[in-house]
């Protein structure tokens, strides 16, 4: 039993480092509503930057930063291609749908976490049909969570970004964990970011904020998201107290991220070893490990069996188990994990 929880559910439980907590404590605010938190000023010309647009908006959730990159591109009525492994299709409760009349034509994810570009070529709806809904927007993620944290390519961005172009569409980025596609790929954010007209980060994941992420895009979309977010009652006054915590995440978190791919391929070449777990290596390329049994064991036992000897892991629906390292973990807790799993794998033989 390790002597403190071994916490793997998610990056998204990182707490935040003593650097943060120095910051948010000497943080210079204003109400930011006016415009006038210097602290959201920095973080969003800061983050602006970094994704190599115009403009940014710092948002409470990466939740709110795709709802408010729907509603911003959207009118009520419009269709929004989505892939049916999705963040935003699966777990952010359909509010493009429900706040902003936003209809989604769901077309199947490629286990890479792409979109075929013949799917996307089949749902574009006929632009002077009435009976259709005006397809407006393509949305996609990297890195892929439910695909396995995989990291998108920037050809198969500029792919879609050209084919979005031929058909007067726009295209939109749940770029989440985007930095861990960065560094998976080797490539700087904005090979990535370049090709879409809007990105959501977030600052809560890997980069370990409290709270927050930020949307990315042109001064006029920007103009617009912030409309939807005062509609959402997301307008936060002196947000620069949790603003300047990702200000340290931007500019000292992201290169440690290196770490956290370490760690997971560690989890998952140890995991491989074991017969009675099925994982793709090849999936594994950032920070998360998604994996399943063939011993027998529901995956909602085996995660409720791992709880009580301490380790922490998430039933992902499906046979699927998951596991995200991040800055609160370190090799040694990997090591722990796999003596963990292994424990648990004898005991159900010994049951079985
Ligand atoms: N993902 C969470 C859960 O909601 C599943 C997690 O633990 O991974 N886009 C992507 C790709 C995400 O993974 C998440 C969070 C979000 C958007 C939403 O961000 P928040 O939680 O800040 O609203």
């Amino acid at each position: 039993m390790p002597s403190k929880p071994i916490d793997l559910r998610s990056d998204t439980v990182t707490l935040p480092t003593p650097a943060m907590r120095t910051a948010m404590a000497r943080a210079e605010v204003g109400d930011d509503v006016y415009g006038e938190d210097p602290t959201v000023n920095r973080l969003e010309e800061l983050a602006a930057r970094r994704a190599g647009k115009a403009a940014a908006m710092f948002v409470s959730s990466g939740t709110m930063g795709n709802l408010c990159a729907l509603l911003a591109h959207c009118n009520r009525g419009d269709e929004a291609i989505v892939g049916d492994c999705s963040h935003i299709y699966n777990y952010e409760a359909g509010g493009a749908s429900v706040l902003g009349g936003v209809a989604f034509h769901v077309v199947p994810n490629q286990p890479d976490g792409t979109l075929a570009l013949d799917h996307l070529r089949a749902a574009v709806r006929w632009r002077d049909d009435p009976h259709c809904a005006e397809t407006r927007l393509i949305c996609l993620e990297n890195t892929h969570n439910s695909c396995g944290g995989v990291a998108v390519s920037p050809e198969y961005l500029a792919s879609v970004a050209a084919f979005a172009r031929d058909h007067g569409l726009l295209v939109h980025l749940d770029g989440a964990r985007v930095f861990n596609a960065a560094l998976a790929l080797g490539v700087d954010v904005t090979e990535l970011t370049r090709h879409v007209d809007s990105v959501m980060f977030c600052l809560s994941k890997g980069l370990a904020a409290p709270v927050g992420s930020v949307v990315c895009g042109d001064e006029d979309f920007i103009r617009r998201a912030r409309r939807a977010r005062k509609v959402l009652g997301g307008g936060m006054r002196q947000a620069g107290v949790i603003a300047a915590a990702g200000i340290v995440a931007v500019e000292t978190m992201v290169d440690r991220l290196a770490e956290d791919h370490a760690n997971a391929r560690m989890l998952a070449e140890g995991l491989a070893g074991f017969p009675q777990i099925a994982i793709n290596l090849e999936r594994v390329q950032t920070n998360i490990v998604i994996f399943a049994l063939h011993n027998g064991l529901s995956a909602d036992e085996f995660v409720a069996r791992l709880r009580e000897r301490g380790v922490l892991m998430g039933d992902m629906g499906g046979g699927q188990i998951r596991a995200v390292t991040h800055y609160g973990i370190d090799a040694g807790d990997i090591a722990e994990t796999l003596a963990v799993v292994e424990e648990t794998l004898r005991e159900v033989e010994h049951q079985g």
